[in-house]
């Protein structure tokens, strides 16, 4: 498969990078943290788009030495930030699990083992898990949250709406924050029905106890929408697009 020989050189020969989008205190304008999100610079191919290689790197299992080089990666950059602009010490960053990287057995050693060589807080790190994930099996999710949340990790619901429902479970997950999906915040402007979807959700995470993190906002309407009900977070291209590190550094820099 010529695919995954393609990601394996890509991993060997430091083809993967990160970029990362900022995630805005929609209460204070506040640069929050940023959710990390891998891109492949291949020779050949220029930038190849997460879409077409996670699933095959899923399928293969080189999701999993992918997975933890992402997590390492992005915790090293905190590290750096934190050092470097001492007044973002809590500054945090969201990384996402895939699924089969949810199942691996030594997931939390691995992550433990990290947090340690990076010297950062788990604390600063927000693992992104998607409902189809914790779905299957819900008392072995619960019980490998709960490892997570041991290293002082938060765990944010991703994509939340689009998966199975899992409202009924919703209370049992230890979860910190709850990401609505960008298709919610898309027609946020074209009905009160989809108002309403929005704000019903942002009351569920608000009882259950969780930080809300609206999810592809785009313009100055949704913001002004989000604000007014009461939303605590932002992320999407009307902030900014997912970026380099030295281009999120100097946003750093500016927001100060
Ligand atoms: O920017 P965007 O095209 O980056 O990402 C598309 C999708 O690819 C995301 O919704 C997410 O599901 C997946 N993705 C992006 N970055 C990562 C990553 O670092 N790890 C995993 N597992 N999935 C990612
Ligand atoms: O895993 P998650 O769904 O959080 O991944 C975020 C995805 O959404 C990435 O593909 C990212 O590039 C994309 N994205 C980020 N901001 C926006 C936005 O404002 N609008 C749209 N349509 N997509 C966005
Ligand atoms: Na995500």
């Amino acid at each position: 498969l010529q695919l995954e020989s393609d990601l394996i050189s890509a991993l060997d020969n430091h083809e993967f990078l990160l970029y990362y989008q900022p995630i805005i205190n929609l209460k204070t304008g506040a640069l929050a943290g940023f959710e990390a999100l891998v891109r492949w610079h291949q020779k050949d191919r220029g930038f190849v788009l997460p879409s077409a290689f996670i699933p095959a790197a899923e399928e293969t299992g080189l999701i999993m030495a992918l997975g933890q080089w992402i997590f390492r990666e992005a915790c090293q950059q905190l590290h750096q930030w934190h050092t470097l602009l001492p007044q973002y010490r809590h500054l945090t960053m969201s990384i996402n699990l895939s699924n089969r990287q949810f199942g691996q057995t030594d997931l939390v050693s691995q992550i433990e083992a990290a947090l340690k060589e990076t010297q950062v807080d788990g604390h600063c790190i927000r693992l992104e898990i998607t409902e189809s994930m914790v779905m299957g099996d819900v008392d072995a999710a619960i019980d490998l949250m709960l490892k997570l949340k041991s290293l002082d990790l938060k765990l944010a619901i991703d994509d939340f709406g689009t998966g199975y429902s899992s409202l009924s479970y919703l209370h049992r997950f230890p979860m910190d924050t709850l990401k609505v999906d960008k298709s919610f915040v898309g027609r946020l402007e074209k009905s009160n029905e989809d108002r309403a979807i929005i704000n019903t959700i942002l009351t569920l995470g608000q009882k259950l106890g969780m930080e809300v993190v609206a999810e592809g906002v785009e313009t100055a309407t949704q913001v002004a929408m989000l604000q007014q009900e009461g939303c605590d977070y932002g992320q999407g291209y009307f902030f900014a697009k997912p970026l380099p590190a030295d281009e999120a550094l100097n946003l750093l820099r500016q927001h100060q």
